[in-house]
């Protein structure tokens, strides 16, 4: 599961500074939150915590940093994009795929700068550019991995004049398959 995203979302309840339930998605993925939801989808947890890449990351909370690094979350923060390029981290973050590989995307449209995506609830500052969001888009579509897709966040209400919807279909038409060329295999 690749998770694109400005926050973890690794909280649990003995943690979360705020209580907010989607701040623990990917802890609940991974086992640790209640019964009645780390079992939603039936026995045992859905993920291991080696099954998820994160990208995008530049909000976490101090308890659910400590976790993150306790359960050895591979994330993919801004300045590590900032220091190594987005074409490098997506070919680290896609690494390891094979034959077998069901590749869920996670897309919380607050992974991209709010200069570009203002429409979400809880902007954070530092994001992805549009043309990094791009590339991370085509990396993944180019493995031809992709089986499903999650898009989260997006607020019409606190959108400016509909670009951050726009945007996002931009970006879901790329993670797709659209390109701009015929691309060789
Ligand atoms: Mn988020």
């Amino acid at each position: 599961m690749l998770w694109l995203d400005a926050h973890a979302d690794f909280n649990t309840a003995a943690l979360t500074p705020s209580g907010n339930i989607h701040g623990m998605p990917v802890a609940i993925l991974c086992g640790h939150g209640p019964a009645e939801l780390v079992e939603l989808g039936g026995p045992g947890p859905a993920l291991s915590a080696a099954d998820v890449r994160q990208i995008g990351i530049r909000s976490v909370d101090p308890g659910e940093k400590r976790f993150v690094h306790e359960q050895g979350l591979e994330v993919f923060d801004m300045r590590y994009i900032d220091e190594m390029g987005m074409r490098h981290t997506m070919e680290q973050a896609l690494a390891g795929m094979d034959d077998n590989t069901h590749l869920h995307v996670s897309f919380d449209v607050d992974f991209l700068d709010p200069e570009i995506a203002p429409g979400v609830g809880t902007t954070v500052p530092g994001g992805p550019t549009y043309r990094e969001a791009q590339l991370c888009m085509e990396m993944i579509a180019d493995t031809g991995r992709l089986a499903s897709l999650d898009v989260m966040e997006l607020n019409p209400a606190l959108d400016v004049r509909n670009r951050t919807a726009l945007l996002a279909v931009d970006l879901i038409e790329s993670l797709f398959g659209k390109s701009t060329l015929m691309r060789q295999g």
